[in-house]
């Protein structure tokens, strides 16, 4: 009987990244996400622009960390200003619905996620068989919104009472020190928490992006173009 392969979690996101990188093309302006995923398919653009596979790549990060990531591997770098309109981009997501829609910000990057991400024609989204969920917020992890640090409590209770129907519990994230984190943007993140979905997506967003203190939430509707998914398949052979 020969071992069945058993891949780890971080292989199947490389797996999923480096599928998404043979959209790539020389020429292209891309987005370049944000998170242990997306990090991957960076590293294999970096590759292939060393390999010179791939050329004349205009690379639009979507976190300080991916910029710095980015600048290591020699990526020629720009932004929204200079490139309004981007190709496409590669990112990774918490969550994934049926529906191709996403959670993210869980790695605290969402508003430059969205933004660059609302910017390019195609968007592929990279994620291994675990971010799955019948509806969002499903996974009984956070869905994160960013908001201003000014009387963050103030805008924590609205988007809980928002929410109140779903069993919403909004709890601001801290760093490992314990202290607020703090985005790239100055911002801090509110994660809630939802025991029930939130019915109607769309008007879910609307709602929170009506409150003061609320820059963005981490829901992105009918975004991503392409969903890839690795998946781990045992494949087990009984020889007699
Ligand atoms: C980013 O990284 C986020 O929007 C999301 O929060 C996260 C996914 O993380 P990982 O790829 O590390 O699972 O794409």
């Amino acid at each position: 009987m020969s071992p069945p392969v058993i891949l780890t979690q971080d292989e199947l996101k490389k797996i999923a990244a480096y599928k998404a990188v043979e959209f790539v093309e020389s020429g292209m302006v891309l987005g370049l996400g944000t998170g242990s995923t997306a990090k991957h398919a960076v590293d294999r653009i970096g590759d292939l622009l060393r390999q010179g596979k791939l050329t004349n790549i205009v690379g639009i990060p979507t976190s300080k960390k991916t910029e710095e990531q980015a600048l290591s591997l020699g990526i020629p770098l720009s932004d929204l200003d200079s490139h309004p309109a981007i190709d496409l981009a590669i990112d990774g997501a918490d969550e994934v619905d049926p529906h191709l829609n996403l959670v993210k910000g869980r790695g605290g990057s969402l508003l430059r996620e969205k933004m660059v991400e609302g910017a390019c024609k195609k968007f592929v989204c990279i994620v291994d068989e675990s971010k799955l969920v019948k509806h969002l917020g499903g996974s009984g992890l956070a869905l994160p919104v960013e908001v201003v640090p000014f009387c963050w409590k103030f805008t924590a209770i609205k988007l809980q009472n928002l929410f109140e129907r779903s069993g919403c519990v909004a709890k601001l994230r801290n760093d490992c020190e314990g202290k607020p984190f703090v985005t790239d943007n100055g911002n801090y993140v509110v994660d809630l928490y939802l025991k029930k979905d939130l019915g109607d997506l769309q008007i879910a967003s609307d709602a929170t992006l009506r409150i003061a203190g609320v820059v963005e939430n981490g829901m992105f509707l009918d975004m991503a173009t392409t969903v890839i998914v690795a998946v781990l398949v045992l494949d087990y052979f009984f020889g007699i």
